[in-house]
């Protein structure tokens, strides 16, 4: 059906009025018989301007008839059209980046012309740019093509320093054939041909795949924004979190209020949760954010015999037990319980305590403890009562002298005895010397050399000194 009664009328190439009218009259005729009519056109237009590319008008009123215009400012495209009624009606088909010093091919479909409501698709660079069905029809058939006048853009838009390339109207086919007008590799629509009910279904199954393809086209400019958004907020955040100057950023950290155990460095972090606590302190084992005390008894650091105290954060040793001597043990940590044990050693109560044991006994360092035995060889006596040299002057039970007689020690170490005034002997035994001449009243037990153990004799007291 497309056929041979498609037919192309190139608007730019109508030279006169006799050439215009055979035209007008053509698409006049179309219009009441045709399903579709295409404009084809490409153009080029300066930044944010634009103008009327094509119009029908009556010659009598300059009433629009139709009037396809493009609006730069708002990448439009405009069709005006009077109804049925006489009243005019306006579409707007959007998404017509056309405006921007470039040229661009656009096609724009009105279908539906015989039937009830109308429709549009609009083709821009051989891409559906918007689409619009269920539109009133095209009221045409009161007028007659003798007062239809046609008028295109080429002057103005030659004007305002752009150009209508090629402008055409393709009376009836498809869109594949009014899309090779413009060089757009359209693929042709089997619906075309249908039946009304077809062409029906057709026009309503076009308009819905036009929107759904806007609507992809959207979808897919607003993933892209959405990408570009999330960059632009990671980038901020970023920028925030890095941000030391900003008065802001001390009061949002996570690390205020420290989150770690108490006494672990807290320090910020770009991973979930924000933060990141150092190493538990020494005594305490865990991930930083929770930390227990270790028992570093466990490990025995204490001696055998000390008692071991495991405290939060550390532990200690009782000291050393009786009788042994070391440093005191206290500290955390396991690593440091292992290496500092508590070592206790022997006191050598003999050596460094002489006094434990009796002056002159004997004294026996054991582990731990001491003993003491016997007096040391020429000492006697006991541990109570002392041990003393076979003759001293210390104790009564070995003082030779007499009860009445002096004792004294020598520088030589000899012990000497003498008796006490009034008293006469060897020191060792005095007796009463009543008239002091240095000889006892009577004489004595004792065995002497110098005669002061006996009494003198009255022969012998001529030898006196008196
Ligand atoms: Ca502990
Ligand atoms: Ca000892």
């Amino acid at each position: 059906m497309d056929g041979p009664e498609v037919q192309v009328l190139d608007i730019l190439s109508l030279r006169d009025t006799a050439q215009t009218s055979v035209a007008v009259e053509k698409l006049w005729s179309g219009l009441s018989v045709l399903s579709d009519v295409y404009l084809v056109s490409t153009v080029t237009l300066p930044q944010k301007l634009g103008g009327v590319l094509f119009g029908l008008y009556d010659r009598d009123d300059h009433n629009k008839i139709l009037e396809v215009a493009l609006m730069g400012k708002v990448n439009k495209v405009l069709v005006r059209y009077s109804k049925a009624d006489g009243r005019l009606h306006t579409l707007n088909l959007q998404n017509a980046p056309l405006a921007d010093g470039r040229s661009h091919s656009l096609v724009l479909r009105l279908g539906g012309l015989r039937r009830r409501s109308l429709s549009a698709e609009l083709y821009v660079d051989c891409r559906l740019a918007d689409s619009a069905a269920s539109l009133p029809p095209l009221g045409t058939s009161q007028r007659n093509s003798d007062t239809v006048e046609l008028r295109h853009g080429e002057k103005t838009y030659a004007r305002v320093q752009g150009a209508v390339q090629y402008l055409s109207l393709q009376l009836g086919g498809s869109v594949a054939k009014a899309g090779a007008l413009a060089d757009c590799p359209f693929q042709d629509s089997t619906t075309a041909a249908g039946s009304d009910v077809g062409a029906i279904l057709g026009d309503h199954l076009k308009a819905l795949i036009g929107q759904l393809i806007i609507f992809n086209q959207v979808l897919g400019e607003l993933r892209l924004d959405i990408r570009e958004q999330v960059k632009e907020m990671s980038l901020i955040r970023n920028t925030i979190l890095e941000c030391q100057v900003c008065g802001f950023h001390e009061p949002r950290s996570r690390c205020s209020p420290n989150p770690c155990f108490k006494g672990v460095a807290c320090v910020e972090s770009l991973q979930f949760p924000g933060f990141t606590c150092g190493s538990c302190p020494s005594g305490f084992h865990g991930n930083g954010t929770h930390c227990e005390d270790e028992d570093e008894c466990s490990v025995w650091p204490c001696h055998g015999h000390s008692l071991c105290v495991n405290s939060v954060g550390g532990f200690s040793c009782s000291p050393c037990p009786l009788g042994l001597w070391g440093a005191p043990v206290s500290g955390s940590g396991l690593s440091f319980a292992k290496k500092h044990r508590q070592e206790c050693s022997d006191i050598d109560e003999c050596l460094e305590q002489p006094e434990v044991c009796t002056t002159n006994s004997v004294c026996v360092n054991t582990v731990g403890s001491y003993k003491c035995g016997g007096c040391r060889p020429g000492f006697l006596g006991n541990q109570t009562a002392g041990c003393f040299a076979r003759t001293s002057c210390s104790g009564l039970t070995f003082n030779p002298c007499d009860a009445n007689a002096q004792c004294r020690v020598e520088r030589s170490g000899a012990i000497t005895c003498a008796c006490n005034v009034g008293w006469a002997g060897n020191g060792n035994t005095c007796g009463q010397d009543s008239d002091i001449d240095g000889f006892p009243d009577r004489s004595l037990p004792c065995q002497d050399t110098d005669r002061h153990c006996r009494q003198v004799s009255q022969s012998e007291g001529s030898r006196s000194p008196w």
